[in-house]
């Protein structure tokens, strides 16, 4: 998995705009966006991350790598909760 850190990602559009970014790279990558983390997580069939990050950016948008395993951690330690229950 190849992770994103986009930060002037700030809305739905920004969601639907990137998505539409990787999918022009990667037609049948899976994307998962968290908005309030400003994380974008692409599952890629043929694009590397070099390329996924150049969809990103001509999307307009800021992409900074991230590990995945550090994304995985972290949302596995916060789990589905919203914290309210912690
Ligand atoms: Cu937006």
């Amino acid at each position: 998995m190849q992770a994103f850190r986009v930060d002037d990602m700030t809305c739905g559009h920004c969601v639907s705009t990137i998505t539409r970014a990787i999918r022009g790279a990667d037609k049948d990558a899976k994307v998962t966006i968290d908005l309030s983390q400003h994380l974008v997580m692409v599952e890629p069939t043929e694009a590397d991350a070099q390329e996924l990050s150049d969809a990103i950016a001509e999307a307009g948008y800021t992409p900074v790598p991230v590990q995945a395993a550090t994304v995985v951690a972290k949302t596995a330690k916060t789990g589905g909760c919203c914290g309210c229950c912690g």
